[in-house]
């Protein structure tokens, strides 16, 4: 994959892309990422990149001029035949989730869009960009952070990047639960011991404490996320039992159809 990042503040980036698993990954060749600063592309004496908002309000906005040139050298016009997929960091975006990550790994060519000032002129989005992408319902000064974001869920996801045995915990949110609690030595501290059943080395027993751990957990602290879960459970149940094959019943009680679900994902 390579990720090119359009922004006003190029030095931000470069600790960043420098150390753990990016950097790992650039080094490995695995990502490959092109930091560019906007205003290479301007033409007038100042490099100016923004003006203020027709209409009138607070603060600057960030004009076409040069932003629209800018992506299209970077990542090409507009269009089916473009190679890359520009994506502008916002708070109008759509929010980024675990499973939107998971499909942008699969992106050969990211461009990222970071905004300054009270926004981009809406020119822009019409004509240079994919999509806008919110890492939260929260305002920020800038897309940089927002975009450092994003190459951080995603470059872990690329394969090869996490040494991939342990890249089940690719799943610690992909099952759509919050991580339950977890240890490590010593096993009392401060009076507080680690619950007997880790050191059991009994791994279903082990396996099953933390299924309900997360479960509980996720309960208490998102129960958002577990009323989501239960709701494509109930679609994936619909279209198993429209398949009419009986694999799928129909007839049970709720329990029933709870150990069906759980006995297909162990599979
Ligand atoms: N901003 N998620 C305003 C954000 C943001 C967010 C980025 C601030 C764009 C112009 N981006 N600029 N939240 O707050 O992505």
């Amino acid at each position: 994959m390579r990720i090119d990042i359009i922004t006003l503040f190029p030095e931000l980036f470069a600790p960043f892309l420098d150390v753990s698993f990016v950097g790992q990954a650039r080094e490995k060749g695995l990502v490959e990422v092109a930091v560019h600063d906007l205003r290479d592309w301007t033409t007038d004496r100042h490099r100016t990149v923004d003006d203020s908002p027709y209409g009138g309000g607070p603060g600057m906005l960030m004009a076409p001029e040069p932003l629209v040139p800018a992506i299209e050298e970077v990542a090409g016009p507009k269009g089916p035949d473009r190679p890359a997929h520009v994506v502008a960091m916002s708070p109008q975006g759509a929010p980024l989730t675990q499973p939107r990550l998971g499909e942008l790994a699969g992106v050969d060519r990211l461009v990222l869009v970071c905004g300054r000032y009270e926004g981009i002129d809406d020119r822009v989005y019409e004509l240079a960009i994919d999509e806008e992408i919110s890492i939260g319902d929260y305002v920020l000064s800038g897309g940089e952070v927002p975009a450092m974001v994003l190459i951080e869920g995603l470059v872990r996801l690329v394969p090869g990047v996490l040494g991939n045995p342990e890249s089940a915990r690719i799943d610690s949110f992909g099952g759509g639960l919050l991580e339950g609690p977890q240890y490590t030595r010593p096993p009392i501290y401060r009076g507080l011991a680690v619950p007997e059943v880790l050191r059991s080395g009994d791994h279903a027993a082990i396996a099953r404490w933390r299924a309900e751990q997360a479960l509980e957990r996720t309960r208490k602290r998102r129960p958002d996320l577990v009323s989501a879960r239960e709701d494509r459970e109930a679609v994936t149940d619909a279209g198993v039992d429209a398949r009419g094959d009986g694999s799928g019943g129909g007839s049970g009680a709720d329990e029933d159809r709870g150990a069906k679900r759980d006995a297909k994902r162990e599979s």
